[in-house]
C-alpha cells in the first residue's frame, strides 16, 4: 500500500496573507524526507507524513515582500551523484503591463538542501541563491522570468523558464535554459559554494513557440558520455498546441567551462493539450473552467473577478482548442472567482 498523508491545504500555503489559487502543487521525496511545494509555501515532512517545518516562499528563501510574493515553486530530489539534493525553484516579479521600466524586477530564487535529509527549512539547512531573470533589458522585449521547469544531469542542475514581456505580460518573447554546475553545487555541506552558471537562448527568433516550456529531464542515472561529450543533459519540449514535432535538446560539457547547447527535432505521432482532470467526489471540471473562462468568448478574453481583459496567449499551453469550443456558452459562476498574484482568473464554471 502506498502511504497516503495530507499535504498543504489553501490556508496553510498561504503567503504573508495571500491565498493562491491554483496551487500548483509539486513533490519531491528523498530517503527520509517529503518537500512539498504550492503558491505560496514549503512543508518539509517524514516519509510517513509528520510535519518537520511549514514556510511561505518568501520566508523560506528570505526574501523581501517588496518586490512581490514568490510563485510557480518547482520542488526536485536529486539522487544522481555523490551528493543528493532537494532543489527548489520560484519565480518572483513586479512592474509588469504599464510603461514605466524602472519599475521592473524578476528574480529567479534556487536553495539547494546541503544534505539529502534536511533537518527544516530553516536557513542553516540550505545554501539559497536569486539571479536576474530579466532579459533583453533596455528593449521593447524586456521580460520577466515565467513558468519554471527543473531537472539535472550527472554534473548539471537545469532550469528552463519561458519569458514574457513587462510592458504586455502575455507576450512570449523567448524560452530561457539556465544551466548550473551541480557538481559544485551539490558540495555544500560545509558551506555555501558559488556556483558556475550559464545560460542558453534555443531560439534567436521572437515568439517562437516550437521553443517553449523546454522540460529538463530528471535523470535517475548517468546519460552516456561519448566523444566530445561529457555528461549530456537533456531537455523535451513539443511544440505549443497541436503538432506531431518532438523537440530534444542536449547540452553537454558543463564541468569544462564552456558548455555547449543543441537541439533536433524528431516527427512522430500528433499529439494536442491533454484535457482536464475530473475533481474526485463532483463534477467540477477545475482545469476546464479555467480553460473555458480563459478562452470564453473566442480567444482574447480571460474572465476575471474585476472583469480585466487578459490575452490567452501565456497560458495557452494548458488550454485545449478542443476545451474551448466547448466553452462558448456564458460561463456560469460557482464559487466565484478569485485572482492570484500574477493578475490570472481562477473562476469556478458549472460544466
Ligand atoms: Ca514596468
Amino acid at each position: 500500500m502506498p502511504t497516503v498523508f495530507a499535504g498543504l491545504d489553501r490556508p496553510s500555503a498561504a503567503n504573508n496573507g495571500f491565498v493562491f489559487s491554483p496551487p500548483d502543487t509539486t513533490l519531491g521525496k528523498s530517503p527520509n524526507r517529503v518537500l512539498e511545494g504550492a503558491n505560496s509555501a514549503l512543508r518539509l515532512s517524514t516519509t510517513v507524513g509528520a510535519i518537520l517545518d511549514t514556510k511561505d516562499l518568501n520566508t523560506f528563501f528570505g526574501a523581501s515582500t517588496t518586490n512581490g510574493l514568490l510563485f510557480d515553486p518547482k520542488v526536485y530530489f536529486d539522487r544522481l551523484g555523490p551528493n543528493p539534493r532537494f532543489y527548489v525553484v520560484a519565480l518572483q516579479r513586479i512592474g509588469i503591463d504599464d510603461t514605466t521600466s524602472t519599475n521592473d524586477v524578476s528574480r529567479i530564487w534556487v536553495a539547494v538542501s546541503r544534505s539529502g535529509d534536511p533537518a527544516s527549512l530553516a536557513s542553516t539547512n540550505w545554501c539559497r541563491y536569486n539571479i536576474d531573470g530579466r532579459r533583453n533589458v533596455g528593449t521593447l522585449n524586456s521580460s520577466w522570468a515565467d513558468y519554471p521547469e527543473i531537472g539535472v544531469g550527472s554534473d548539471s542542475f537545469l532550469f528552463a523558464t519561458n519569458q514574457f514581456r513587462f510592458t504586455d505580460s502575455n507576450f512570449f518573447t523567448f524560452s530561457v535554459v539556465r544551466v548550473w554546475n551541480k557538481t559544485i553545487a551539490s558540495d555544500n555541506a560545509a558551506s555555501c559554494p558559488s556556483i558556475p552558471r550559464f545560460r542558453f537562448q534555443p531560439s534567436p527568433t521572437l515568439g517562437h513557440f516550437s521553443t517553449f516550456t523546454l522540460q529538463p529531464a530528471q535523470q535517475y542515472t548517468a546519460p552516456s558520455s561519448f566523444p566530445g561529450t561529457a555528461n549530456p543533459a537533456y531537455l523535451v519540449s513539443t511544440t505549443r498546441g497541436t503538432g506531431n514535432a518532438y523537440h530534444v535538446w542536449r547540452v553537454r560539457n558543463v564541468a569544462s567551462g564552456s558548455p555547449t547547447m543543441e537541439g533536433l527535432t524528431l516527427t512522430g505521432r500528433s499529439y494536442g493539450i491533454p484535457p482536464p482532470s475530473p475533481q474526485p467526489g463532483n463534477s467540477i471540471f477545475i482545469e476546464r473552467a479555467i480553460i473555458e473562462c480563459s478562452r470564453y468568448p473566442g480567444s482574447v478574453t480571460r474572465w476575471s473577478g474585476s472583469s480585466r481583459p487578459v490575452a490567452t496567449s501565456r497560458r495557452e499551453q494548458r488550454t485545449s482548442r478542443a476545451q474551448c469550443a466547448e466553452g462558448e456558452r456564458e460561463p456560469e459562476f460557482l464559487w466565484g472567482s478569485e485572482r492570484d498574484l500574477i493578475g490570472d482568473a481562477v473562476v469556478g464554471l458549472r460544466r
